[in-house]
């Protein structure tokens, strides 16, 4: 036995018995008590600004958040609630510029792609919105960018809806942005495709898909469930790789608004947790996630990310999972419950 072993042994024996050997009632309860209380995991920080911000037609709830914006392109920074240019301090970050506006600051991307983080204090509360500027698609060479292989996107985007347009331009990803946060429970290094390849690889990815994973994530640790972030099984998808994997040309995968998602905490095994706790892993705990966010996204005040939900069985190369993805009308599909 060691050491602290023995002190712990002689302390537990010190509660249970008094100084003539007997039972001691009030210790032996104490220790009791200390054996049925449960361990209690830090409670879940959703991360959330007291009152949100507002980029372009974006509001954004969180401290922490990753926009997108082409070289010099021109974002609208405003408090949601009134208040302009005076509620807001923005340090613009390296590269940028701002001015005030009507609704609040006038902010200008630097002129070369890379990450800037502009420093906007609102009263209390201080966000960090860290600006990808983003590589033009005009940088794609025979479906590659700097190497790495893209494939080519569909010319006509679907049913005309501008959702499916090609991108304008990709964000690079490199071993020293990796850990980037995109808000404040998921990271760059999460979402790019899964095709072989190294640094720098390219990607693209909506804000909206991260507003809806957080909102989900909060939800998923209100309801019980302790996680601090999904595992993406796939997020973004290039056309090369979606094509490779049989998959439909305009999956939101490929124009980076869709993940494929399982919790994975308990025990954390990179396969999806035993949600709905029947003993057994299989769709029905997918089912069980599904049945949390198709709850949650029917909330009126939701109703711009109630978008689209499919529920996955597990196969011989991977378990149950979640798509969660944020295009405009409602889509369910899969082994609903
Ligand atoms: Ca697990
Ligand atoms: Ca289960």
């Amino acid at each position: 036995m060691g050491e602290m072993s023995r002190y712990c042994a002689s302390f537990v024996s010190y509660l249970l018995r008094d100084a003539s050997g007997r039972a001691f009632w009030p210790g032996l309860t104490l220790v009791l008590l200390l054996a049925v209380t449960p361990s209690r995991a830090p409670a879940f920080e959703a991360g959330r600004l007291k009152s949100p911000i507002r980029v372009n037609d974006l509001e954004i709830p969180y401290r922490v958040f990753a926009i997108y914006a082409l070289p010099g392109e021109v974002l609208e920074i405003s408090p949601v609630d009134s208040g302009g240019a005076q509620a807001l301090a923005v340090n613009v970050g390296a590269g940028g510029h701002a001015q005030p506006s009507a609704a609040g600051w006038r902010w200008q991307a630097p002129s070369a792609p890379g990450i800037t983080t502009v420093d906007i204090a609102s009263g209390a509360d201080r966000i960090e919105l860290n600006v990808v500027v983003l590589i033009p698609s005009a940088s794609i060479v025979d479906q590659h960018i700097n190497g790495y292989r893209l494939g080519a996107y569909p010319e006509k985007p679907l049913n005309g809806n501008a959702l499916y347009l090609p991108p304008d331009g990709f964000i690079e990803l490199t071993k020293d942005n990796a850990d980037l946060q995109l808000s404040p429970h998921f990271t760059l290094s999460q979402f790019p495709s899964k095709q072989s390849g190294d640094y720098p690889k390219y990607l693209v990815l909506r804000e909206q898909l991260l507003l809806k994973l957080e909102l989900l994530l909060e939800q998923v640790n209100r309801e019980g469930i302790a996680a601090d972030t999904f595992t993406i099984m796939s997020g973004y998808r290039t056309p090369y790789y979606n094509a490779a994997i049989n998959n439909v040309p305009y999956s939101r995968h490929v124009f980076g608004g869709a993940a494929d998602i399982y919790l994975d905490v308990s025990p954390r095994d990179d396969v999806m947790d035993d949600l709905n706790r029947d003993g057994r892993l299989d769709y029905r705990d997918a089912q069980h996630l599904y049945e949390i966010a198709d709850r949650l996204f029917r909330e009126p005040k939701l109703a711009m990310l109630r978008g689209g939900l499919g529920v996955y069985r597990s196969n011989a190369v991977h378990g149950p999972f979640l798509h969660v993805d944020a295009r405009q009308q409602r889509a369910r599909w899969g082994l609903l419950p």
